[in-house]
């Protein structure tokens, strides 16, 4: 669809929402972003970009079943891990870890990074996560992973050459060396990581060798990037890529998160993609300042179209940011069924299965409301804002005639409300208000707020929950809340959809 939801540019992160990892390339004067995916499908949302601020999801590497094997058991925070995204010889090439067993480190090629992608190509001779991809004048491929070690590989064959060899380990005691990236830039070859781990200590650190395979040399002034032990609204700042502008300017995507309300401070929307400049200082690179202002670009910014805040299922395609837990079979997600609606048909009893049907968007922005008009006659379902399998909120409408709150919590589960609804469709609503006074080291990030509307309009509010229990802080995991619609039994249709930014 060419009304795709185009994350609201004035500000970092240049991508909001749950986009971690981000890897980017640029050909001519496009740059293009693959982000991870985790147990929702399809995988690998790409973006495209003319200014490096503004981004557009154009399509997912992995979109087709054949490409991506998650099977019905795949925890919350498994599947699809960092991918990094190339441009070589002229064609794309994305690899990617799917830690599910049996699966890991895979890759995909496309002439249009719309797509399509091929089929996977495996890679059973690389261990590990991060993968990343990089190209010597030789045309030999040098295959980068956690930890951080190297291969030598044919990545259209995913045949092996000689034995994976650490190359470097990051700072001596620093946690989890990660996230390689390797480049030619000028006389040097260099190795950028994020260590520290992916919470509040994580960092973007480099070393500079003379070949691909190193030996490399810390920078003096590593970590080139972090925010630990500081106070900023941006945090958790790491798991970087470096690109260089059609005007010679260099700039690092990364990942950072938007900590809310008091003492540990949670963030609910996963980990997003930030933008930062990047200067040259006697040959290694200074990081500019992460915050919520964008950095000033040297060019006039192309901002895209606002983005359509209801999806009709008019159309019998999706928008690309629609995602699925696992997979999204015909049987069970239907826009044909019901012309001119979706129709969901259970596959899991409750939200708490990890293959439950579900049909969503990442959660984008601090505040919003999202509404959807459901016809719960031969099913029920509703509204769900989900952090993982053990960590939602949702508002349920039944065949029986009532809508419920329902609200998971780790091993706690409760039905917080229940109402008698009208015969017939009914909306169902959600949105975001203010933590509760008193606002102390206690408050919480947010509250979600369900409810149902009136054929007249008028809003019944049905239950208040405290939003810290769907952020990464309480729930852990690696993704961010996604606002969709659900069905636990029968099958549930929904006419439409709707998500508003910025609603209290
Ligand atoms: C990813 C690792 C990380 O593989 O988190 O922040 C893991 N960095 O590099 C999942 O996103």
């Amino acid at each position: 669809m060419s009304d795709e939801y185009a994350p609201v540019p004035a500000a970092n992160p240049v991508i909001p929402g749950f986009h971690p990892d981000p890897s980017i390339c640029r050909v001519g004067e496009d740059y293009y972003l693959a982000c991870s995916s985790f147990e929702y499908f399809p995988g690998i949302p790409v973006f495209h970009s003319r200014d490096l601020v503004n981004w557009v999801q154009i399509g997912n590497a992995l979109d087709r079943p054949g490409q991506l094997r998650l099977p019905r058991d795949t925890p919350s925070s498994g599947g699809l891990y960092a991918p990094t995204l190339r441009h070589h010889d002229g064609r794309f090439w994305l690899i990617v870890t799917n830690v599910t067993p049996g699966e890991g480190n895979l890759i995909v090629t496309a002439t249009d990074p719309a797509g399509p992608w091929s089929d996977p190509v495996r890679l059973p001779g690389v261990p590990g996560i991060d993968p990343d991809l990089a190209w010597d004048e030789d045309g030999t491929c040098w295959c980068t992973v956690a930890g951080v070690s190297q291969i030598r590989i044919d990545p259209g064959t995913g045949e092996t050459f000689g034995e994976l060899r650490p190359v470097w380990s990051g700072t001596p005691g620093a946690a989890a060396p990660e996230a390689p990236h390797l480049y030619r830039i000028g006389d040097h070859w260099y190795l950028l990581i994020a260590e520290g781990g992916t919470e509040r200590g994580h960092c973007v650190s480099v070393a500079r060798g003379p070949s691909p395979d190193g030996p490399f040399e810390p920078c003096p002034a590593n970590p080139i990037l972090t925010r630990r032990s500081t106070s900023g609204p941006v945090q958790n700042t790491g798991h970087a890529d470096l690109v260089q502008a059609v005007d010679g300017s260099w700039w690092m995507v990364l990942l950072g998160v938007r900590p809310q309300g008091g003492t540990p401070g949670w963030h609910v929307l996963g980990r997003e993609t930030f933008l930062a400049p990047v200067s040259w200082v006697d040959g290694w690179p200074v990081v500019g300042e992460v915050g919520p202002e964008l950095p000033t670009m040297p060019w006039p910014l192309v901002p895209t179209p606002p983005s359509a805040e209801r999806d009709d299922f008019a159309s019998t395609e999706l928008r690309h940011s629609w995602i699925s837990l696992l997979d999204r079979p015909a049987e069970h997600y239907s826009t044909r069924e019901r012309p001119g609606w979706l129709t969901l048909r259970a596959r899991g009893a409750s939200l708490d299965e990890p293959d439950a049907v579900l049909l969503g968007r990442r959660q984008q922005h601090l505040t919003f409301r999202a509404r959807t008009l459901i016809d719960p006659a031969e099913g029920s379902g509703g509204l769900a804002v989900r952090l993982d399998d053990r960590h939602h909120y949702a508002v349920e409408a039944r065949p029986d005639g009532t809508a419920r709150v329902i609200a998971r919590i780790g091993s706690l589960r409760t039905v917080a409300a229940e109402l008698p609804l009208p015969t017939g469709p009914v909306v169902l609503t959600v949105h975001t208000g203010r933590a509760p006074e008193p606002h102390d080291a206690r408050t919480g990030p947010d509250t979600l707020i369900f409810g149902v509307e009136a054929s007249d309009g008028t809003m019944t509010d049905m239950a208040s929950l405290d939003g810290r229990y769907l952020s990464t802080e309480v729930a852990g995991g690696f993704t961010g809340r996604v606002v969709g619609l659900y069905a636990t039994e029968g099958a549930v249709h929904f006419d439409w959809f709707d998500y508003l930014p910025g609603h209290r």
